[in-house]
């Protein structure tokens, strides 16, 4: 058989559903900039870098990062452009509210007034989360997510958010990856406030999950007839073998990484053995009978997924010492499996498979709730190096990567999967917390010494995919 019979006998076309959604998701921190104008108040971000500007990539704060706040126009335009049918972005709280709550800044209703009203005039559905790891300042000198009374100032401001842009607005998310702020903020010190405390960690991922499950209340309160839901972080864990021990390990991880949060949002129920586990380390929250009927009943209608990597897990070689302070690692470890395929500048395992596990999870055990891929993406640093004569960024590297996602995303809509749409993790690059502008993810690259905007070769592929609605692989 010569190359070009070849070739057409192993080229599929991958159609997806006339109604996809289609498009990419971004922040408020990570993209808006004007972090010190039009009437913000200091959110943690802002403060860690005041207090510790070394922890950040080349000392780049997120006072401009890419400019959002003012160019949202153009930016919109050239979503437009590229055929975006939707895109999520996120409220700042503390822009709406300095201090995280009493008074309204009106510029911030003014500024997410027209980025809505700009989204839908440009075709473009809005899909809008009220919280990416932006907790305000004042929130946090009360406490942060470990204290009750922020609970109820998030609920307020959940609610404040229903009733301006609600009339538009049709998709809306309480949380984007909030086991994020645990793990970073309470556990492994990549977050403010910087706490290593386990304890502490269980009781900001609890008061998450019931913020959460308030705010869903208060949506359904105000009888407007979108959709409501959650976004996680999902890190299918797979075993080393499938010896007990690794099988048990593995399990673990999955409670605890996994099910921790999906369980709660989605089955309004916690798994007995987190529980049990919670119990043994003496870290179990105190869930009064209303709260945990709260959560029962408030779960979500959508459920946004986050897919980057999988964790590689084994049992635990090593005992910790018995007097170390518990952390989750001392329950299994992790292992790197031989002939991985790498995204060598974050240092993350690339497994496309991942992404249909996770989604035939959902289908099976999870009621095959409405869900989509909220994010994933590739970050890249130094894509400077992929630029052609003519001025763009040949990332062929990123096509792949989601195309080969999107094979498996596919394949799973084949098998009855309820996944309604893919947004790549980002539009433009953006500034990514500790990490600033290291790795670039965006289709669009961005000159942070002007802040011009540049398309790149993948921009321009995921187009002509979304006037396909699917493409050939
Ligand atoms: C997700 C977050 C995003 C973004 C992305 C890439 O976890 O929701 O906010 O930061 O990861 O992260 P990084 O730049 O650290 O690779």
């Amino acid at each position: 058989m010569n190359q070009i019979e070849n070739k057409t006998t192993t080229i599929k076309k991958y159609d997806f559903p006339t109604d996809f959604w289609w498009g990419t998701a971004a922040s408020a921190t990570q993209t808006e900039g004007a972090a010190y104008e039009g009437g913000k108040g200091p959110n943690i971000w802002d403060h860690w870098y005041e207090v510790e500007p070394n922890r950040f990539f080349d000392g780049v704060s997120a006072s401009v990062a890419s400019d959002f706040y003012y160019q949202y126009k153009q930016d919109i335009a050239l979503m437009k452009e590229l055929g975006h049918n939707s895109f999520r972005l996120s409220i700042s709280w503390s822009r709406l509210f300095p201090t995280g709550e009493g008074t309204i800044n009106p510029e911030a209703v003014d500024f997410y007034n027209r980025v809505i009203d700009a989204l839908i005039e440009a075709g473009i559905e809005p899909f809008v989360n009220l919280y990416h790891f932006d907790m305000p300042l004042a929130l946090q000198e009360k406490g942060g997510w470990e204290s009750r009374e922020v609970v109820m100032h998030y609920v307020a401001y959940a609610k404040t958010c229903f009733e301006l842009f609600g009339d538009r607005v049709g998709k809306w998310f309480t949380h984007n990856e909030p086991i994020v702020p645990v793990e970073g903020g309470y556990l492994y010190d990549f977050h403010y406030p910087n706490v290593v405390d386990f304890k502490r960690a269980v009781q900001v991922a609890y008061h998450s999950i019931l913020s959460s499950a308030l705010a869903i209340e208060a949506y359904r309160d105000t009888r407007q007839t979108g959709k409501i839901g959650i976004i996680l972080n999902l890190t299918p864990s797979y075993p080393r073998s499938q010896n007990e021990a690794d099988r048990q390990a593995a399990y673990l991880a999955d409670i605890l990484f996994n099910r921790s949060f999906l369980d709660p949002s989605v089955l309004g129920t916690f798994p007995a053995e987190l529980i049990e586990l919670l119990k043994e380390q003496d870290a179990l929250p105190a869930m009064g009978e209303t709260d945990r009927k709260k959560i029962e009943t408030y779960t979500v209608d959508i459920l946004g997924i986050n897919y980057y990597q999988p964790r590689r897990i084994k049992v635990k070689e090593h005992l910790p010492n018995p007097k170390a302070p518990f952390m989750p690692e001392h329950l299994f470890d992790y292992y790197e499996m031989p002939g991985r395929k790498m995204n060598r500048h974050r240092g993350w395992e690339i497994y496309e498979k991942g992404v249909y596990d996770i989604l035939t999870n959902l289908r099976e055990n999870y009621g095959n709730i409405e869900c989509f891929i909220s994010e994933n993406g590739m970050g890249v640093e130094g894509e400077e190096r992929y630029r052609d004569t003519d001025g763009s960024i040949q990332d062929d590297y990123r096509i792949d990567f989601i195309a080969e996602h999107l094979k498996w995303v596919h394949h799973a809509l084949e098998e009855g999967s309820n996944v309604k749409g893919y947004h790549l993790w980002t539009f433009m690059d953006n500034w990514s917390w500790s990490n600033a502008y290291k790795n670039r993810y965006g289709f669009v690259g961005v000159d942070l010494t002007n802040q011009t905007r540049t398309v790149k070769k993948s921009g321009y592929w995921f187009k002509h995919l979304i006037e396909e609605n699917g493409f050939e692989g």
